[in-house]
């Protein structure tokens, strides 16, 4: 096929959608000759749209300016030199697209007919090929652009903290991101959340990275994400489906599973109204998980009725915990639920006082199903010890998806129905100041059973001084355990044993 475009090669662009061999980790069968009168070879704007495109190559004709009008219409030129230029199988790092590109010339147009273009293309495609395959072995794991928008009113710290935390999002999921791209704007572009500048920069950074998928540090609306995917041709996720995909992966019991099929169809319903996504879900990777395409394809009033039957198992299921809870009351043992941000190291200590063997891994959110032990606390008058019950659960986080809380409601009842709170903090990381608050505001939102919380600082064997000494002046109540280490638990509890 040939397809014939009026305009300089960026001008010209095929949107990705519709070349023919887009994402193939090869290139995209297209080639472009272009003529211009200057003669100094292709630039940057010519380039980046060869980049962006997967061109097989692109060829620029330098013309000399002077001709002749044929007879019967039409004029003739002459041409004075060619440049011939095309992608290079293993870029440099960065987003220059310089170090993406080779340009040869100028050459005459003897030297350029000299070499067959096929044999040119055939061999760079079986080396982008290797390359490629080199990749997906290397990984098999999705390849994750990560971008941050920092709004107005986001302070430098909390958006490199909100990067940060999605990496590790990502990395749970699954992924793993190969670049990270970073925007200031007063507020998003509601249609594309960013100029037209940034987003042709980002889509050769797409291509320059080999991402297969783009994941911003916040909440998109649905048309932003098919404009995105319009343009860049690859998919585009934002936080909060990172996290279900997290969620939905983690799920192992039937409630777990339960709550995030709910919190999915919450999520995807608003979306699917009359706007499909521009590209499918189907295939695996961050953000496919879970009900999948055939559900999405079918019916909305279908995934409704769904929603409602979900929402009603969700409702026995919170019968049935707080049947389990009221003969805990009645048996007379007090519960303390272990509450903290993600990764604080809950189930971790909770092993290490209980001797459980509950799932701990330096992930996010390696725990969804809530996990109850007994534990035993001794009496410091010598009376027999005191027994209570500890429940390990989901870990929160820093703007905490809506979709998720509302579904989840069944397990967080054994945090807001618990007698009392133990809030786990992770000493050691950067941010546990706003860890702690977040965890604080997210509770603040639930409706909580009243009872005293205890804070427990946890890590401290990796933490800094720095950070011991400003958490003791500032929790003077709490107290500063290693849970890997098994430090100061006696401590802990015997700061229990007070607190009930
Ligand atoms: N160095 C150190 N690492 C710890 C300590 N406690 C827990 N960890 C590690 O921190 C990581 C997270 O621990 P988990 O117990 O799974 O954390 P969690 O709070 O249950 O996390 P989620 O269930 O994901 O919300 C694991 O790799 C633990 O080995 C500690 O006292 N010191
Ligand atoms: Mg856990």
């Amino acid at each position: 096929m040939i397809r014939v475009g009026v305009g300089t090669p960026r001008q010209t662009q095929i949107p990705p959608l519709e070349i023919p061999r887009y994402g193939e980790g090869r290139l995209s069968g297209i080639r472009c000759l272009a003529t211009g009168f200057e003669d100094d070879g292709p630039q940057e704007g010519s380039l980046t749209a060869l980049a962006r495109q997967r061109l097989d190559a692109l060829l620029l004709f330098s013309l000399t300016g002077t001709g002749f009008t044929r007879r019967g219409g039409g004029a003739a030129g002459f041409i004075q030199h060619g440049y011939l230029a095309h992608l290079i199988p293993t870029p440099g790092e960065g987003t220059d697209v310089a170090q993406s590109c080779q340009v040869l010339g100028p050459l005459s147009l003897e030297d350029l007919a000299k070499d067959s273009l096929l044999d040119l293309v055939n061999s760079l495609e079986t080396e982008f090929l290797r390359n490629f395959t080199a990749q997906r072995v290397d990984s098999g794991r999705e390849r994750v652009l990560l971008v941050g928008v920092q709004t107005q009113g986001l302070d430098d710290l909390r958006f490199e903290e909100g990067l940060a935390e999605l990496e590790r999002l990502i990395d749970s999921a699954g992924g793993q991101v190969v670049a990270v791209a970073r925007q200031k704007r007063e507020r998003p572009h509601p249609r594309t959340v960013f100029g037209a500048g940034k987003a042709e920069e980002i889509a050769l950074q797409i291509q320059t990275c080999g991402a297969t998928l783009v994941a911003f540090d916040r909440e998109l609306s649905p048309a932003q994400v098919r404009n995105l995917e319009i343009q860049w041709g690859v998919r585009v996720v934002d936080r909060t489906e990172v996290i279900l995909d997290i969620f939905a992966q983690r799920a192992q019991s039937q409630a777990g599973k339960l709550q995030v099929e709910l919190a999915q169809l919450d999520y995807m319903l608003p979306r699917l109204a009359g706007q499909g996504r521009a590209l499918s879900r189907l295939g695996g990777g961050i953000g496919t998980r879970g009900p999948g395409e055939t559900q999405l394809e079918t019916e909305r009033r279908v995934l409704q009725k769904r929603v409602t039957r979900l929402r009603q198992e969700v409702r026995q299921l919170q019968d049935h915990r707080e049947r389990l809870r009221h003969k805990r009351q009645r048996d007379g043992i007090a519960t303390v639920a272990v509450v903290g941000y993600t990764n604080a190291g809950k189930s971790t200590l909770v092993n290490a006082l209980t001797h459980a063997e509950i799932y701990a891994a330096d992930q996010l959110f390696a725990t969804l199903d809530p996990t109850t032990r007994r534990l035993l606390l001794p009496q410091s008058d010598g009376s027999p010890p005191q027994a209570l019950l500890l429940t390990d659960t989901v870990g929160f986080i820093r703007e905490l998806p809506h979709t998720l809380v509302e579904a989840f409601k069944a397990t967080l009842e054994e945090v807001t129905s618990a007698d009392a709170l133990l809030q786990v903090v992770d000493l050691s990381h950067p941010a546990w100041e706003h860890q702690l608050q977040s965890v604080g505001k997210i509770l603040g939102e639930m409706e909580l059973a009243p009872g005293p919380m205890a804070l427990a600082f946890n890590k401290v064997e990796l933490a800094g001084i720095e950070a011991i000494n400003e958490a003791k002046e500032k929790y003077p109540q709490a107290v500063f355990v290693s849970a890997r280490e098994q430090t100061g638990l006696e401590t802990l509890k015997a700061r229990l044993a007070c607190l009930l």
